[in-house]
């Protein structure tokens, strides 16, 4: 049955984990995939989440089916988290939110409700460079994608005149997809004024937006803040969807636990219009999976709805954004220290937990092969695994290979 198969394409994020576990040289640094560490390179289990499983631990809790939609609490913490306390939106209820199987699994169901149901062009825009995933996603399903431009190489930085210019010629009614926050890859978003431009820019092109926001909180370390585009489009009238990830800013990976939410047109939007929007997405959900797995959502919504750890959540998120920022410098002046004379300070002003350090194909292919340092080809690092150790060493061979 399966001679005929080609070999597919691996994953250009996951295979750099598979040829680091492959290396045998005892100081390998692995940079690829962006998963947080320790300063002593230890996954890192949030204080907050370490908590709520203690409490769930407690309780005689059942493994019954959740409904479609998942689980209801965890939901509505989902969307205050995303949308703020005080949204227009949810007060008037304008709003479905559904739990999903991590960031990518929200994209994939908004893609594919899209795919189904929107009116419009089905093409969605997407920032270059991106998460590689986008593409795969949109193609899946069943929609094409289209690059808008979105960076400069040479300045290392955005290139916010191309992208408004790109978004000017894009056709009316079709889907553009944004970074909420923290640009994976390149770490630079839109100012406030730009993210206002931008809104205004969608509203008369007649673009429908996908907000995808993978790392709300984790990026500045103050979570209201780092939603701060979504809200601003959602006050300009724009009836978005976000998608949202609670892998990084919980740490919650393999739980695969995330959410999607639709806003509805507060003109038009009635009770019944969302339940027949709930009742085609309920359609899409159990073709896919049936209904969303529970342990991530108890996890979650323990963790917004209690207080005491909502607090520590918003500790331990600061702490993550503070180790970062703080690597960040500590890279840079270790790689004056050792001698590079190049200017690496874009590396200080992006967020998030990669660096796009602008080293090129050929460089990246030196530090792997001759220093076991492990990263993607774009030369994106995650910043997020570097620690005290090892920074000394790879600053040393990010020298060797860029001087
Ligand atoms: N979107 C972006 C931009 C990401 O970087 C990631 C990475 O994890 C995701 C979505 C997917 O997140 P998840 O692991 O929750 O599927
Ligand atoms: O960009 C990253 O490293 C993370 C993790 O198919 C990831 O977003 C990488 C590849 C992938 C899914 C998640």
């Amino acid at each position: 049955w399966w001679s005929q198969i080609k070999a597919g394409a691996p994953d250009p994020i996951f295979s750099v984990t598979e040829a680091y576990r492959a290396d045998a040289n005892p100081q390998k640094v692995l940079l690829g995939v962006g998963a947080y560490r320790t300063d002593e390179g230890m996954p890192f289990i949030l204080p907050c989440v370490q908590r709520a499983k203690d409490m769930l631990g407690e309780q005689k809790l059942d493994h019954e089916y959740l409904p479609q939609g998942g689980y209801s609490e965890f939901n509505r913490a989902a969307a205050r988290l995303a949308l703020g306390e005080e949204s227009d939106v949810l007060k008037n209820g304008l709003n479905l939110t559904v739990q999903a199987l991590g960031g990518t699994g929200a994209i994939r169901l908004g893609m594919t409700f899209l795919s189904r149901f929107h009116t419009g062009c089905k093409v969605v825009y997407i920032p270059n460079p991106t998460w590689n995933n986008h593409k795969n996603i949109s193609l899946n399903s069943g929609m094409e994608w289209k690059f808008y431009k979105y960076y400069n190489p040479e300045q290392k930085g955005m290139n916010f005149c191309g992208m408004c210019e790109d978004i000017e010629n894009i056709p009316e009614k079709s889907i553009i997809l944004f970074h909420a926050i923290a640009h994976n890859p390149t770490g630079f978003d839109p100012s406030p004024d730009q993210w206002k431009r931008l809104s205004n820019l969608c509203m008369e092109r007649n673009l429908f937006v996908f907000f995808d926001m993978a790392y709300q909180g984790f990026a500045t370390g103050d979570a209201e803040k780092d939603a701060s585009s979504v809200r601003q489009f959602i006050k300009d009238g724009h009836q978005v969807a976000v998608a949202q990830s609670f892998s990084k800013n919980m740490g919650l990976y393999g739980e695969r636990i995330g959410a999607l939410t639709l806003v509805t047109n507060p003109l038009v939007a009635s009770k019944e219009e969302l339940e027949r929007v709930n009742s085609q997405m309920k359609i899409v959900i159990r073709a896919m999976y049936s209904n969303p797995p529970l342990y991530g959502a108890r996890v979650v919504s323990q963790v917004l709805n209690e207080q005491a750890l909502r607090c520590q959540w918003l500790k331990d998120i600061k702490g993550m954004a503070n180790r970062i920022q703080s690597v960040r410098q500590l890279l840079v002046a270790e790689l004056k220290k050792v001698g590079s004379e190049k200017n690496w300070e874009h590396i200080c002003k992006q967020i998030g937990m990669f660096s796009f350090t602008g080293l090129n194909k050929e460089q990246v292919e030196k530090l792997t092969k001759e220093h076991s340092v492990y990263l993607t080809a774009d030369g994106r690092i995650s910043v997020a695994s570097l620690g005290g150790k090892n920074i000394p060493y790879v600053a040393r061979a990010i020298h060797e290979v860029s001087k």
